[in-house]
């Protein structure tokens, strides 16, 4: 069938664009009638099966990309659920918009027309912010916000509920963590025993991490983005200087700078007051000045190390507390 020449039609992509099992392509042609022409010629050319009313299921051919399943879930409203490959989804974008089919983001998206079977605004929001979070530790936390805040009527927040807010946010978006220290105490070491996997070369060689490098680390269900910084030293090049000072900018703004030294070294001196100090390379010398003492080798002391940066981030006792998050998009309005 022919592209539809004035389809109004828009379509977003409601997962993540990387791989996974399904991926899901939202297309939403209006609500004016029950059988909108659009959604109908949208769906014919895509999948060249023709008849779409609302509450049709299919398995069916996709534009000769893929194989999957198209379900029109509300009058002019259907859901694609292709392979979740990232070239099967942009071919399939590709093929909409060839169609006359405007494609948008899904962040313009209004959570209720992103998630049409909540119950409530407030269980829309929480549903657009439990797919956007980062940390496995916001799920239970954030299902229970629409009974909480169905709870507590229209109190409005506490400043100390907003101060948690703030800090239970950590959950959804990852902190930056810093950690810094002088060249050679292992701090690339221990940036590869909490990742499980290589973010950082080390080596015994002062100056072995030039510019910093960072990733996401999983810290117990805290998710966070850790970076590795550069041995801080009398830099021997320029070009070694300059990744210092590139580096001094991370650890003025990150949410938490974390010191490093061993036995052999003395503290840092860096551009702010840390907010915490870790002691490595213990098994060759501890010293009893720091908040944390470990080994990236032994694995000593790491899990309470692990404890102390949850800590500091995301205290236990705000994910333990009984009140409400504010957990959606600040500054979006919102009537619970
Ligand atoms: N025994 C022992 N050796 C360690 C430990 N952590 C790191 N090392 C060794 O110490 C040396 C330096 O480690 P790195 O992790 O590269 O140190 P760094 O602080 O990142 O050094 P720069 O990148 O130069 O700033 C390497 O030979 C590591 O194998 C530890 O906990 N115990
Ligand atoms: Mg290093």
């Amino acid at each position: 069938m022919a592209t539809h020449p004035s389809n109004p039609t828009r379509a977003w992509l409601a997962t993540p664009l990387c791989p996974g099992g399904i991926a899901v392509i939202q297309v939403d042609a209006g609500a004016e009638d029950i059988r909108t022409p659009s959604l109908d010629a949208t769906l014919e050319a895509l999948t060249g099966r023709s008849g779409w009313p609302p509450a049709t299921v299919r398995r069916c051919d996709l534009a000769g990309i893929d194989e999957g399943v198209v379900a029109v879930v509300a009058p002019g409203g259907a859901m694609i659920m292709p392979h979740g490959g990232v070239r099967i989804v942009q071919r399939l974008l590709l093929r909409l918009s060839e169609l006359g089919v405007r494609l948008v983001p899904a962040e313009e998206i209004a959570p209720e027309q992103l998630y049409p079977e909540a119950a409530s605004s407030i269980e829309a929001e929480m549903l657009v912010t439990l797919a956007r979070a980062a940390s496995p530790l916001a799920i239970d936390l954030l299902l229970d916000q629409p009974r909480r805040w169905r709870e507590a009527g229209p109190r409005p927040l506490t400043n100390e509920d907003r101060a948690r807010s703030h800090r239970l946010d950590r959950l959804v978006r990852p902190p930056s963590v810093v950690v810094a220290g002088p060249a050679n105490v292992g701090k690339s070491t221990l940036t590869n025993a909490l990742a499980g996997r290589t973010v950082s070369i080390a080596a015994d060689l002062a100056g072995t991490t030039r510019d910093y490098t960072t990733g996401t680390i999983d810290l117990n269900g805290l998710v966070v983005r850790w970076f590795d910084t550069p041995g801080l030293r009398d830099a021997a090049d320029e070009i070694e200087s300059r990744a210092i000072a590139l580096a001094a900018n991370l650890m003025r703004s990150c949410d938490l700078l974390i010191a490093m030294t061993d036995a052999e070294h003395d503290w840092p001196d860096l551009p702010r007051p840390p907010d915490l100090r870790v002691a490595g390379r213990c098994d060759l010398g501890a010293r009893a000045d720091a908040d944390a003492v470990v080994s990236a080798k032994t694995g000593e002391g790491i899990e309470a190390f692990v404890r102390i940066v949850r800590e500091r981030l995301v205290p236990a006792a705000d994910l333990a507390h009984e009140g409400r998050w504010g957990f959606w998009d600040r500054g979006r309005a919102f009537a619970p």
